[in-house]
């Protein structure tokens, strides 16, 4: 079968692939041992960048977090463009009942490329970048605990994009080559899966399209590195930390990514070898996930074992944001630190517990999906406690509405419908009436638009001076802020609302009088796509000639007593550049 051998030559070109850059990294299995266990023979430390290569090989060689750290966001950011022009072109066709913008088949390839992108390629890299780059500012530790490991996770992304998105590029050469006469079957039979992104079996199984072998390799490329990455962040929490640094004194951004990090190292392994087994399923003839072997259904406990947990994965990062950046414009203390980090740590192990909320109407045993109800039911109050210690904390504070902080209110807001509507789905009953339907797509929505980019986008402004020496359009940036807070509602409330009506979803066509809906849903995600491209002006454009930032207190942190960690880091950085007395830079 043709889809076997290019599966195994895939995996050959891999593995020769990952064992030279092994072999080429000298030394990588016995760094010697030092007692702070950071720095590397080399001596790349902070205060040595003078001597780092420059240009393009630095980055291809660089070891430094803070490197790894800026390398993950702009892989991150590159992937969120791709998969968030793939929504804009999903509700560009949905703005007519027919299919007439793009071709069924398209629009099924769209929304499983649009969703497999998005939850593998953009949020976890992004917030793999953030940690990389202040966890160990946060922890005082010189850098993250293996830094080679760091740069080779960080390297497997851009292979694994790329074979999970062949199917696009492969398609469009393909049919380039042969208006040229140049015919290439491989490339032409190559293209976007139309599994969606859970890829149920038998459908994924029966698929021909070889796309979906390359799809599952690459998913499984991704799992090893953000396994490799989550092993680092928990070295890097348990021995790496400064000596003034208990565990009492751990910030809660570093405690969501220690809990978050637990989770994908039990959740991602275990994704790795249900694709393994769809592998062989699809080009050697096991029977794993087919009537005759396991069924059908034993591929949707295992991908919801990962899937389910996958979710808080990405969703507790963007809530230790919050936490983060909430209480410092509030000029309070966050509010309840211990029952926010309990509350975290439970989350991650209830996280396990629920896979089969997503399997209530698949005919499994009542009385399991009996047990499942409750504890879908019972993971809301950890995330209550959040919610409700997020109010406390600004209650009676001093609000000051700069861009993070009206993204970390919006946040709260969006975040309390998404997690309402779950609540929803997690009774079964309900779930039984709108499995499926566009309510689903609608609830969590609000959660993977709602608090994880929007807590990106306020993290991006709050730490842009200590990455870029420089200032943002503040006024361009609440503007976004304020538009995206607009749009989310708007386009994923019209969902619920559909969904309740009975929409289903994954339909390129629907009856007419869903029409007006749909067209308000596609306004509201055309608002939050022009957020996205002020955001993105305002980052390159602030870069290149954005105000230079002198003093590090940018937010009048030492007033409240939150001059933090990475502040004093800043402050020292900004003094060694520019002299302590505040005296000129000899550079533009
Ligand atoms: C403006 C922003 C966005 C819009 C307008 C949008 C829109 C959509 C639409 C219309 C669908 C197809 C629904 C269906 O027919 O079932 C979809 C699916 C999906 N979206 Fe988004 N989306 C956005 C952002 C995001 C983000 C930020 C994430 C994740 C971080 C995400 C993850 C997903 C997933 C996982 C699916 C399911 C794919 C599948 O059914 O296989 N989306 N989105
Ligand atoms: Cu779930």
């Amino acid at each position: 079968m043709i889809g076997g051998g290019i599966v195994l030559t895939v995996i050959a070109v891999l593995l020769v692939a990952v064992g030279t850059r092994f072999l080429q990294t000298k030394g990588w299995s016995a760094p010697i041992p030092r007692p702070d266990g950071g720095y590397l023979s080399g001596g790349e430390t902070d205060t040595e960048h003078a001597e780092k290569q420059s240009g393009l090989l630095r980055w291809l060689t660089t070891v430094d977090h803070k490197d790894i750290g800026v390398l993950y966001l702009v892989f991150g950011t590159v992937a969120a463009l791709w998969g968030g022009t793939e929504a804009m072109m999903i509700r560009t066709e949905l703005l007519t009942p027919t299919a007439d913008v793009w071709t069924a088949a398209t629009y099924n390839g769209l929304f499983t490329t649009h969703g497999i992108t998005m939850l593998f390629f953009f949020v976890t890299p992004v917030f793999f970048g953030i940690a990389n780059y202040f966890l160990p500012l946060l922890l005082n530790a010189d850098d993250m605990a293996f830094p080679r490991i760091n740069a080779i996770a960080f390297w497997m992304l851009p292979p694994s994009l790329l074979l999970a998105r062949a199917g696009l590029p492969a398609d469009a050469l393909g049919k380039l080559l042969s208006t040229v006469g140049v015919k290439i079957p491989f490339l032409e039979a190559l293209h976007p899966p139309e599994t969606g992104w859970t890829l149920y079996a038998p459908l994924s199984i029966q698929s021909g399209n070889p796309q979906v072998d390359l799809l599952l390799l690459g998913l499984h490329l991704s799992g090893i590195a953000t396994t490799l990455g989550a092993i680092n962040f928990i070295i890097t929490v348990v021995s790496e930390r400064g000596d003034d640094i208990g565990w009492p004194d751990i910030d809660i951004f570093s405690w969501t990514m220690l809990s978050t990090s637990g989770i994908v190292l039990f959740a991602f392994p275990l994704l790795g070898s249900a694709v393994i087994m769809m592998l062989l399923d699809r080009n050697f003839g096991t029977t794993f996930y087919l009537i005759e072997g396991g069924g059908p259904i034993l591929w949707q406990h295992l991908f919801w074992f990962f899937g389910h947990p996958e979710v808080y994965i990405i969703f507790l990062p963007a809530t230790g944001l919050v936490s983060t950046i909430l209480p410092k414009f509030s000029s309070r203390k966050l509010f309840g630190f211990k029952f926010i980090v309990y509350s975290t740590l439970a989350i991650g192990v209830l996280s396990f517990g629920v896979w089969a909320h997503h399997m209530f109407s698949t005919g499994i045993d009542p009385r399991v999906r009996a047990s499942f109800m409750f504890v879908s039911l019972a993971i809301a109050v950890p995330s209550a406690v959040k919610v409700f210690n997020w109010i406390s904390t600004m209650y009676d504070g001093r609000i000051r509405l700069t861009a993070p902080m009206i993204f970390a209110v919006g946040s709260i807001g969006t975040f309390i419908l998404g997690g309402v509507t779950g609540v929803f789905l997690a009774a079964i009953p309900i779930d039984l009436v709108v499995h499926d339907t566009y309510f689903v797509v609608g609830h969590f929505h609000f959660i993977v638009m709602g608090i994880i980019p929007m807590m990106m986008f306020a993290a991006s402004y709050y730490w842009y001076p200590i990455i870029t020496g420089r200032m943002y359009d503040q006024l361009l940036a609440r503007l976004q802020a304020v538009l995206t807070i607009v749009g989310v509602p708007i386009t994923f409330g019209s969902m619920l609302i559909m969904g309740a009506l009975g929409l289903p979803r994954r339909y390129a066509n629907y009856p007419d009088q869903f029409a007006l809906l749909q067209q308000i849903a596609s306004v509201g995600a055309f608002i939050i796509g022009i957020g996205v491209l002020l955001w993105l002006w305002n980052m390159v454009q602030s870069y290149r000639v954005g105000p230079r930032v002198r003093d590090a207190d940018v937010w009048q942190l030492k007033r409240d007593d939150a001059f933090t960690r990475e502040w004093q880091w800043f402050e020292e950085k900004l003094a060694d550049r520019y002299g302590t007395d505040g005296g000129d830079p000899d550079d533009d």
